[in-house]
């Protein structure tokens, strides 16, 4: 009903209906209509169609773990409550590959995938995280390894006075099959320079997925939105993801992360409301038509909001988690982790069919 020509006609949005059902690329305006449009739940319509078809009333999960390896970091981002400048300052840690080993080994369930990334330690050095795999993968061979975002594989070759794409390489043979999305957070310099000055530039993140692309490895992207970014630098920050995906197609999924408020120094007018979330979700799924996956991120979204998130162009639920530090020491009022039935139940739960996927997202339902 409420994808009816008529009504789309009505809210002045009938051109941008005809293209989403031609299933036809958005620009940039186009998108920033949708931000404009003072009806939330037409552009959540609009993305709900994309979604399904491409993937009907499926949503996936992953049984995964996270472990952060550390929180000594030498950015120091504005909007980082997790970040300790020093191991000497209070809550500072930093684990050891045995540490990291003993907490996999503690996970309710042997984990498909582990999720590792950590602050930019100043004196870890490369060879630390490659033991660090090479240990897992002797532990865990068919596991997939999804760690360091591409801001910790700049430091890492920074530091080492290598190439990222050397880093990479070597990350690879010693077990990394993916990279996580983080650090994106938005790529327009007026932002980075206020929020995160010390990172990598917009530029130079996707620099090194491009090069993690061009080696045949997948990865994840990222926004950090709801700070201080107008909606036309979320756009661009789209943009020049979708620009990047038609390279190569190495994007997998792309994760929407509202940006949590709590012990963060970064200090903001607006805060998010949970409709301005679910209408950046839905920009993002119309917009990122070349990405085949949007993730509604439970922990950093609360259980709820991605629900109903999914049915907002959201369709998968990320997974079991176990352990979060980022988004809690930010405020997340979540819990740690989930377990799998608790996640098909919040999926049944608002009338989908819940897909048990691996880190590519290839269904493993067959094999439960
Ligand atoms: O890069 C930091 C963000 C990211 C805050 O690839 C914050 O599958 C909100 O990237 N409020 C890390 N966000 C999380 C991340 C991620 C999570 C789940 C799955 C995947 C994946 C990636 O968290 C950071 C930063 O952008 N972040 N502080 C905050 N206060
Ligand atoms: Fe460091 Fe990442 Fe926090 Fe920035 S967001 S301070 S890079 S841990």
């Amino acid at each position: 009903m409420i994808f009816k020509t008529e009504y789309f006609e009505s809210i002045g949005l009938a051109d941008i209906r005809e293209k989403v059902a031609r299933g036809e690329r958005l620009t940039a305006e186009e998108g920033l209509r949708l931000f404009e449009c003072p009806e939330p739940l037409a552009v959540g319509a609009l993305a709900n169609f994309s979604r399904s078809r491409m993937h009907g009333q499926r949503a996936y999960y992953v049984v995964n773990r996270h472990v952060n390896y550390t929180n000594v970091c030498v950015n120091a981002c504005t909007f980082c409550a997790y970040q300790r400048e020093e191991e000497e300052q209070s809550g500072a840690f930093r684990l050891t590959t045995e540490d990291v080993l003993q907490k996999l080994a503690s996970s309710p369930a042997v984990p498909r995938e582990v999720h590792i990334v950590g602050g930019c330690h100043p004196k870890l050095p490369l060879t630390y995280f490659e033991e660090m795999l090479s240990a897992i993968r002797a532990e865990y061979p068919e596991t997939v390894l999804k760690c360091f975002t591409a801001v910790e594989i700049g430091h890492f070759a920074q530091l080492e006075g290598i190439d990222s794409r050397e880093v990479l390489e070597r990350l690879q043979r010693a077990g990394l099959d993916m990279l996580p999305g983080g650090g994106a957070e938005i790529f327009a310099p007026r932002v980075r320079e206020q929020v995160c000055p010390r990172k990598l530039t917009g530029d130079q993140w996707l620099d090194v997925h491009r090069k993690a692309h061009a080696l045949g490895m997948k990865t994840n992207c990222t926004m950090l939105f709801g700070h201080i970014e107008t909606r036309e630098e979320r756009l661009d920050h789209l943009t020049r993801l979708r620009e990047l995906q038609d390279e190569h197609h190495g994007f997998v999924c792309f994760i929407p992360l509202p940006f949590l408020t709590e012990n963060s120094a970064l200090r903001i007018d607006h805060p998010l409301t949970g409709l301005e979330k679910l209408r950046t979700i839905a920009v993002s799924r119309l917009m990122l038509d070349n990405v085949p996956h949007i993730k509604a991120y439970w922990v950093m979204l609360g259980v709820k909001e991605a629900q109903a998130a999914l049915k907002f162009g959201a369709d998968d639920f990320d997974g079991t988690v176990v352990e979060e530090k980022i988004g809690h020491e930010a405020g997340a009022s979540t819990s740690q982790g989930m377990t799998r039935e608790g996640i098909r139940e919040m999926i049944e739960g608002c009338g989908f069919s819940p897909v048990e996927r691996d880190s590519y997202f290839n269904s493993v339902e067959e094999q439960c």
